[in-house]
């Protein structure tokens, strides 16, 4: 029997090509290997505020997102997290066992306290024994995720640890899986590309729009004109090249940067297209699949009603060594 593990994107806008490096095409590569869970988290995307007429359509833009790249629901299962009330029973019961000291120290709470000064809510600071919860009830010993979530990983071994030793050994320490895209840089050169900051190359954008995009994009600022020479380094145009283009790309486009042999029109026209051809069949099949709403609705209720069984395994597990459970 295949194992599983859990791992998700929340529905807080529509998903970019972070969001595919730094997650879904590491999934793919495992589902033959694992019997995933892909979870639209959208308890998670509750954590900042949000119209509920915008968020049934994030959840099926998601999952379209999530098989147009390439997920297979046979192989995996794609699920909507609230539909899984375990998941809640689950964080409720690490709450209880969480040191807020520990939780406030989170780098990605400071970072979402400074981006929504006025909605610092208890779901935001409890994200994380949220994700812990996602990931151990699943009994995951690994999580495919992008860089930015390693400090949750860390999180959730410590909260493995901390319940094993108070109420007996139950879960396994998860290992985070780093792809190669493991951090993406948003089209703003400074942040991480990101969906509640727009500074994303989107995964319905057109051939025209991520050109567009990136022509506007931040190269290294201190290559003003075409014949200054340029640091490769510190141009957030050389790290998309890193990630979409061929090592031979790679090496011209540095050698042709420090030279100024190549202008950051003609390298970023290189990397627009390896995007484009990346993005084009996922766009395609997003519109196939959202002109059919009711067939992605049902596959994620399905996909919630496989996962359903597991996750009550692990919870029924975590009542009785809680004491929690009636005889
Ligand atoms: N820029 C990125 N580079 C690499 N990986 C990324 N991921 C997100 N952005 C990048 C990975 O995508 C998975 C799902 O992330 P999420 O949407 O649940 O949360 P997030 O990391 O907070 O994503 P966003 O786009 O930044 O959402 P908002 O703006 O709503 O907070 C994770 O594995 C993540 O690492």
């Amino acid at each position: 029997m295949r194992k599983h593990f859990f791992s998700g994107i929340q529905p807080s806008g529509r998903l970019h090509i972070g969001n595919y490096f730094g997650a879904i095409r590491q999934w793919i590569s495992l589902q033959d290997s694992y019997e995933p869970v892909f979870g639209i988290v959208d308890l998670h995307g509750m954590t900042v505020r949000y119209d509920p007429k915008d968020m049934q359509v994030r959840v099926l833009d998601a999952a379209a997102s999530y098989l147009a790249a390439g997920l297979d629901p046979e192989k995996s299962i794609i699920m909507l997290q609230s539909l899984v009330p375990e998941h809640v029973e689950l964080a409720w019961i690490l709450n209880c066992i969480t040191p807020m000291g520990r939780l406030s120290r989170i780098p990605t709470f400071k970072e979402k306290v400074r981006q929504n000064p006025d909605n610092v809510n208890m779901g935001l600071f409890g994200y994380p024994v949220l994700m812990a919860a996602d990931i151990l009830l699943y009994k995951s010993e690994i999580v495919p995720v992008g860089e930015d979530q390693v400090p949750h990983l860390e999180f959730t071994r410590e909260m493995a640890r901390r319940f094993n030793s108070i109420f007996s050994e139950t879960f396994q320490e998860p290992a985070e899986v780093l792809s190669n895209g493991a951090k993406i840089v948003g089209t703003d050169g400074i942040n991480k590309m990101s969906k509640s900051l727009d500074n994303c190359i989107y995964l319905d954008d057109t051939d025209k729009e991520i050109s567009k995009k990136l022509a506007s994009a931040m190269t290294d600022p201190a290559r003003k004109r075409r014949d200054d020479p340029g640091d490769p380094d510190v141009c957030n145009i050389f790290s998309y090249h890193k990630v979409f283009s061929t090592p031979e790309e790679i090496a011209q486009c540095a050698e042709g940067c420090r030279t100024a042999g190549i202008g950051c029109v003609d390298c970023k026209k290189i990397v627009a297209a390896h995007i484009q051809e990346t993005v084009a069949p996922i766009r395609e099949r997003r519109k196939e699949l959202l002109a059919r709403p009711s067939d992605v609705r049902d596959l994620l209720k399905s996909g919630a009603d496989r996962a359903r069984p597991i996750a009550q395994e692990t919870r029924n597990e975590v009542r009785e060594k809680i004491g929690t459970k009636l005889d």
